[in-house]
Parts: structure tokens; sequence; C-alpha cells
């Protein structure tokens, strides 16, 4: 490659950030104060995990996975000023329905925040009639949710948006999946003229070999670099012992985000510390949201840890895009 792959994107001069520790050579590299929000962060919470956060106003804001102690899905808004000390409402969030049919909140797991134009679109695993399918909500400011129509008809899971519009449509990445825990799953893409209807359905990538054999889901919001959409993924391993979610990315075409240019053979992340391998799951990471720095091409990497904390891990666009070059599938 010729010249250095970078983020094509705004700076972000106080993304959280800690240097590779001595020693390590891995890609990326968690935070040495992991895990950032422990489970117990709100009296309501009996875990925090799998959460999404993006810079607002100069700091930081976001929407986070809260089981509480009926052990039910909750979201709640959270405002921090530094992006790893975090203050968290004890109550869940409502929404102010938008549509014709008021929507019943049921449950609401694994949120994704995405800024789009004027405002910021929250998806989520948002239960329809008691079934998973993608819920879609916006918000200016962190203290109101509108909540828009449902983006697909259950069964669904893993709704991440395109931060921009592409070929002029909203564009948002998705796992069609079933009633339970899944044991299978790939992921699609699909585009809207207007964030209602969701249509022109692609297949980008299926599931492949070890770490990410049994299902995929999208992460983080994609992320606009010179080689391509980089998308970090979980992927699901069946072991023995049951489920292994580990993480790994990929390169999208820019104009056509349904074409993979490579994918990692090798996962960037599995559950090796023991907050990501004892907890309510164990052995889980899951990424949900990235913060990007294209100043500096820094990528700070939030991922839920074992179904109950919340933990940062840390890397550089160039050499992440190097590694998804030299160790592709
Ligand atoms: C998935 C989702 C995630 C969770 C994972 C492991 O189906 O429910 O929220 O982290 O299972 O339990």
């Amino acid at each position: 490659m010729s010249h250095k792959p970078t983020i094509i994107g705004l700076a972000l001069p106080n993304i959280p950030w800690e240097d590779r520790p001595a020693g390590c050579s891995d890609v990326l590299w968690r935070s040495a104060r992991n895990p950032i929000l422990p489970r117990n962060l709100i009296p309501s919470s009996n875990s925090i995990f799998n959460s999404a956060v993006v810079p607002f106003e100069g700091k930081f804001a976001g929407v986070f996975r809260c089981d509480d102690k009926r052990r039910n899905m909750q979201l709640h808004a959270g405002r921090s000023d530094d992006g790893i000390h975090w203050t968290l409402k004890n109550e869940r969030l409502e929404f102010v329905q938008t549509g014709d049919e008021p929507f019943e909140f049921i449950y609401g797991y694994d949120p994704r925040v995405c800024w789009i134009e004027d405002r910021y679109y929250v998806t989520w695993c948002n239960a329809y009639g008691g079934w998973p399918t993608i819920g879609v909500s916006y918000t200016y400011d962190f203290e109101t949710f509108y909540q828009t129509e449902n983006a697909f008809l259950p069964y669904n899971r893993n709704g991440v948006l395109f931060p921009r519009k592409v070929g002029g449509r909203y564009a948002m990445l998705s796992r069609p999946s079933d009633r339970g825990h899944t044991p299978f799953g790939d992921i699609y893409y699909s585009e809207s003229p207007d964030m209602v209807y969701w249509g022109r359905h692609r297949e980008v990538m299926r599931t492949a070999g070890g770490w990410q054999s049994t299902k995929i889901g999208a992460g983080p919001t994609p992320i606009e670099t010179t080689e391509g959409w980089l998308l970090i993924y979980h992927g699901v391993l069946t072991s023995c012992n049951g489920f292994v979610y580990s993480a790994g990315a990929a390169l999208l075409d820019l104009d056509q985000p349904w074409k993979v240019i490579r994918r990692t053979a090798p996962y960037l992340i599995s559950p090796q510390m023991l907050y990501e391998c004892v907890g309510d799951v164990p052995n889980v990471v899951f990424p949900c949201a990235a913060l990007t720095d294209a100043a500096t091409g820094r990528i700070a990497l939030y991922y839920g840890a074992a179904d109950t904390v919340t933990c940062l891990a840390f890397c550089q666009v160039d050499e992440l895009i190097d590694f998804i070059n030299s160790n592709s599938m």
C-alpha cells in the first residue's frame, strides 16, 4: 500500500486513550482500567454491558444496556466528561411515541448510537409483541428519545446504521435471527429512503471458520476510511461449554457496502481476561461502539464483557487495516 490508511471524519482530541502497553504486540489492546463501568454503577442495575457511546457537546453521551434486578433488559441514558467515568440515569429510558400505533416497551438490548445529519439515531434489539426486531429512535439531547417505526419484521438483531447515506439512501446492517438464542446468523445490508421503509436487502457476509463459525453480527457504527468501511463485528463459536463471543474486523466497499473487500481470519479480541470469562454469561466480548479521532487515527472500542460489565480497548486505524490486509480469509 502506497499511502497510510486514514479515517474519513472528524477530529476528537479528547478521545479516551492509552498507549499500547510495553511488551504487547496485539493490534487491539485493552484498557488497564477495565472494566470501566462496573455492573452496579446505578442502584437499579444487575449488569451494564453491550452499550453505545458517542461524542456529545465536547464531552460524551451514550445509551447503555442495563439489565435490572428483576433481570429485565433495559436501556439507560448516560453522560461522561472523559468517556471513562460515566453518570447513568437510574431510571430506564422512556420513549416519546411518534407513530400512529404506540409501541409498548417490553425489553430493549444491545443499543447502537449513530450521528446522521442532524441527530443521534439509536437502534437496538426491541421486542415487538415479545419478539426481537430492530427498534429505531432518535434524540438531539440524550434527554428525550423519539421512537419511530421498527426497521424490520421479527426476528432480527444487531441493527447497525451507517453514519451517512450511501448511494442517496440510509443504510443499515442487521442479522436476521429467531425467537431464541439463535444458533445461526449472517450479516445483511438494507437501504431506506426515509428511515421507515427498508428494502433492497443484500447479503454482506456469512459465518466462517473457528471463532466466527456459529453466527456473526455487526458491532459499532462502521468507520469510514480511505480503504473502505471498517466494520468491527462479533463472531460466535459453539464450544462444548456453550457460545464463545469474539470480535474481528472487515473492510466493506465504500459505495457498495455489501461487498466485502477483506475480513480477518483470526479474531482481534476474544474472552481471555477474568472479567470477560466470568460473569452472568461467561466468555463474551461484544463491541457496540467506537470513538474515532481522524487527526491521529486513534480508535477507542467499547465492548460488553461476560454480559456483566463494560470495557474499553484501543487500536490505531492504520495498524488495524494492515492487520486485516495481512490476516485476511
Ligand atoms: C446475544 C445477545 C447479547 C449477548 C450475547 C451473549 O444473543 O443477547 O446481548 O451479549 O447473546 O449472551
